[in-house]
């Protein structure tokens, strides 16, 4: 058996190619200097790589900014805006479709399939014309055989391509991508002859999204694609690959198809692919690659677990490699690097490196035997049993609070109306009240003083009292400005899931645990290693602090239990639901302190609640169900007369308004203004019985709306939610916007409310 992964972290240990590239924005860093940097990190990988005794490198899966846009580029399909800038000067043009420019827009970034990693979305139409463009992938594959390394070249598939394409602006919207599968295919045979030519012997292609619900008629586009790309003669071995979840109907689709070779998850999500695989008679004359050590997460493999998949699988193909499930782009470098992290629990973790680690093992383990491996399995079970036992995996009292939640707990003990009523009268707000959602913005002189604290160059005492300084001034402008229900602004949160991983126990932070957000931007996500618990309040002490100086209500602002899940690494050795019901226990606690330190609104925000829904329907009900419990009992416990908030971003959330509707949450804020108030039709459409604020105001640019046209927007809203329910916000946090126009647009958003409040009291 061999050992191969389909992808390494692309940014170097010290995220080298994230300042290599935004020096080249900025001026500062030459192209040359750039391409040579990445050069330098490409090398570096695969030498780590072969050094740790991997058999096949993949090669390709760099990028500078996004391997779909990368595939947008080797395909042609550069949008007709694009196309002058890319011509000029290809990585310019690259980074104009990346980043847009003062005069034309990016792509639409989205995020790729369940990952936290965001791709930009190719623009597609019946008039595309698809041309090779396989100078990118041949020369990284000569780069790797200049090492002297053998290297298979990773592609995402046309399949998984199309599917994941959007009709171009200007083209009618029900226009299927699909629909150009035989214009792309002769461009795959194109890019597939030149890598042969550059000798390849084999070449990946990712089909990711054959793992989502498909139809008929999107499974036969996959059998045509493979039938036809396999029928070339003139081409490298195939090995179509699958990822993030189990194949189902397209799993015996791919095992008919003319290619030498599938690779499938075998991790715990996609188990299913086992039988599956044993059901179609297994892959006789072809390889199978097992990804067997999960890429999405940072624990260690259970290796003589995997051995006996392995063990099942010789029997279902000719021969079996190892891999990680999916590219290790979506896991840290190495957790080696952790110096902060107690050396026991260290032992529980591997990141990329552990993880090529893990697969060059059990490729040795099952070519060799278990003998050959003895030390590594025997140190292994140690630290399973380790995690397994350990007081931080399991603490006595979390659990049996854990287990004595009641159904009770996780409702509120009057229905809306009456609390509706009740909180009208403690709260005294107005008709169409206003509010934001919660950041203001986070200054420079605010990240200089966290900077400084961090390097001990200012003490706490003069942190907090810069952390003051700033919370008087927000909201001294927001009386001002005259919205009803103030906020605090959090100038003491860093990132809104690390502010409070860092202050429960059972969470891990990390130093370097960088992980590709987009293009350059990172998320370090803390761990959950173990039960959770609050030894303190959080944000007590900062809300009450502001409120001792407003005139009006100041919402108390917490990240919800989804969405601590959805941007942290999850235990795996307990089902999601329970690590939910711990971190909502934990935050419940802290929604009372709040209310009991004198906090009537509290909003708990859950921006991750869509983007977490499982990629098979089947997987939805559960999901949902632990969903929205999970916020249901951190905020069942106050009185009636508080209100409780949430905020949402995404706009595509059609598919998810009974779950919203299920949180039985006061009020929620959504993301509207790009959308012309969009959700709020798709609210009413719903018969959504509570309060919502639809944004309008769109904080993603720095555009400042007038006040004519945040009033027109509230005009539509009102025609789909009554006066009685309907909120004036902003569409999103203000943490990236700058003060001029976070100023100018919060006025302009008051004027309107008072504007259109006018109008309806003279109706
Ligand atoms: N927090 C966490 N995960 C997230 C988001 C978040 N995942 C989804 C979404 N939001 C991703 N969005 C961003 C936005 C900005 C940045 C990263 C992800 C960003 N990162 C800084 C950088 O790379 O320069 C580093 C920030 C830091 O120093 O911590 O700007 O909000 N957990
Ligand atoms: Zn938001």
């Amino acid at each position: 058996a061999r050992a191969t992964v389909y992808g390494y972290p692309r940014q170097g240990q010290s995220r080298e190619l994230k300042k290599a590239i935004e020096g080249h924005w900025k001026g500062r860093v030459t192209a040359d200097f750039l391409r040579e940097t990445a050069a330098g990190l490409r090398r570096s990988n695969w030498r780590q790589l072969a050094a740790a005794g991997v058999d096949e490198v993949p090669t390709g899966d760099f990028s500078y900014y996004d391997h779909v846009l990368d595939t947008t580029v080797m395909v042609g399909a550069i949008p007709e805006r694009h196309r002058a800038a890319v011509e000029a000067d290809a990585l310019g043009g690259y980074f104009a479709m990346a980043r847009g420019t003062q005069d034309v827009a990016p792509l639409e970034m989205t995020k790729w399939f369940d990952t936290n990693y965001h791709y930009l979305v190719p623009e597609l139409g019946p008039d595309t014309v698809f041309t090779a463009d396989s100078a990118k992938q041949v020369a990284e594959l000569e780069e790797a055989h200049a090492l002297g390394l053998t290297a298979r070249p990773v592609l995402v598939g046309p399949v998984t391509y199309l599917l994941l394409s959007k009709p171009a602006p200007g083209v009618p919207a029900d226009f299927d991508p699909l629909t150009l599968l035989d214009r792309l295919l002769p461009v795959y045979a194109e890019v597939l002859a030149d890598l042969r030519a550059a000798g390849a012997g084999w070449v990946q292609l990712d089909e990711p999204a054959l793992v989502q619900d498909r139809t008929p008629a999107e499974l036969n586009a996959a059998a045509r694609a493979y039938r036809d790309l396999g029928a070339l003669t003139d081409r490298p071995k195939l090995l179509v690959a699958s990822y993030f979840d189990r194949l189902g109907e397209a799993l015996p689709v791919l095992a008919k198809a003319p290619v030498e070779g599938l690779a499938l998850d075998f991790t715990e999500r996609a188990a299913a692919n086992l039988d599956a695989l044993a059901a179609v008679g297994g892959l006789p004359g072809k390889r199978l690659v097992a990804g067997v050590v999960n890429g999405r997460n940072i624990w260690v493999n259970d290796l003589s677990a995997s051995l006996t998949t392995l063990g099942t699988l010789l029997g279902l193909a000719d021969r079996v490699d190892v891999a990680a499930s999916c590219s290790l782009l979506h896991v840290p470098l190495d957790a080696a690097a952790e110096r902060d992290i107690d050396p026991q629990i260290l032992r529980w973790l591997a990141f990329a490196r552990q993880k090529t680690a893990e697969v060059v093992t059990l490729a040795k383990g099952l070519t060799r035997g278990t003998g050959a491996i003895a030390a590594q399995l025997a140190a292994n079970k140690v630290d399973l049993a380790s995690r397994a036992n350990s007081p931080i995996t399991r603490d006595p009292a979390v659990r049996a609070r854990a287990e004595a939640v009641t159904d009770a707990d996780t409702r509120r003990a009057q229905p809306y109306p009456e609390r509706a009523t009740a909180q009208r009268a403690h709260l005294g707000l107005p008709l169409l009240p206003t509010t934001t959602i919660g950041s203001f913005p986070q200054t420079a002189e605010l990240r200089t003083a966290r900077a400084d604290l961090r390097a001990g160059r200012i003490d706490t005492g003069a942190y907090e009292e810069r952390i003051r300084t700033e919370i008087q001034e927000v909201l001294a402008f927001q009386e001002k400005a005259g919205l009803d229900v103030l906020v605090h602004g959090e100038p003491e949160r860093n990132d809104m899931v690390q502010y409070f991983a860092e202050q429960l126990t059972g969470y891990l932070a990390t130093q370097h645990g960088w992980v590709q957000s987009y293009g350059t931007r990172y998320v370090r996500p803390p761990i959950l290693a173990g039960d959770i618990s609050r030894p303190e309040p959080m944000t007590v002490r900062w809300t009450a602090y502001a409120q001792s100086l407003a005139s009006r209500p100041v919402k108390g602002m917490l990240t919800g239990p989804v969405t601590m899940l959805a941007w942290s690494f999850v235990r795996d050795d307990q089902p999601l639901g329970d690590t939910a019901r711990q971190v909502a226990l934990a935050l419940r606690d802290e929604v009372n302190d709040l209310e009991t330190a004198g906090t009537s609104v509290i909003q708990v925000d859950e921006p991750a609640l869509r983007e977490t829904l499982p990629l098979r329907a089947a997987d939805h009900t559960a999901y949902l169900a632990w969903a929205t419990e999970a916020f249901r009992l951190t905020t069942a416990g106050v009185r009636p007369d508080t209100q409780i908030h949430t905020h949402m971003c995404y706009a595509e959330f059609g598919d998810i308004v009974q779950a919203i509707d299920d949180l039985d949450a006061d009020v929620i804020s959504l993301e509207a203004a790009r959308s012309h108030m969009q959700v709020a039709r798709e609210l009413a459409a719903h018969g959504y019985p509570r309060e919502a604020g639809p944004g309008v105001y769109d904080i993603h640019s720095p555009r400042v709306p007038s006040a004519e046209e945040a009033a027109d927007l509230l005009r539509t809203g009102l025609r789909a939610i009554p006066a009685e329910r309907l909120w004036v916000n902003p569409d999103c946090g203000l943490k990236t916007r700058a003060w001029p126009e976070t100023r100018t647009s919060l006025e302009n958003l008051v004027t309107a409310a008072r504007t259109v409040r006018a109008e309806l009291n003279g109706s």
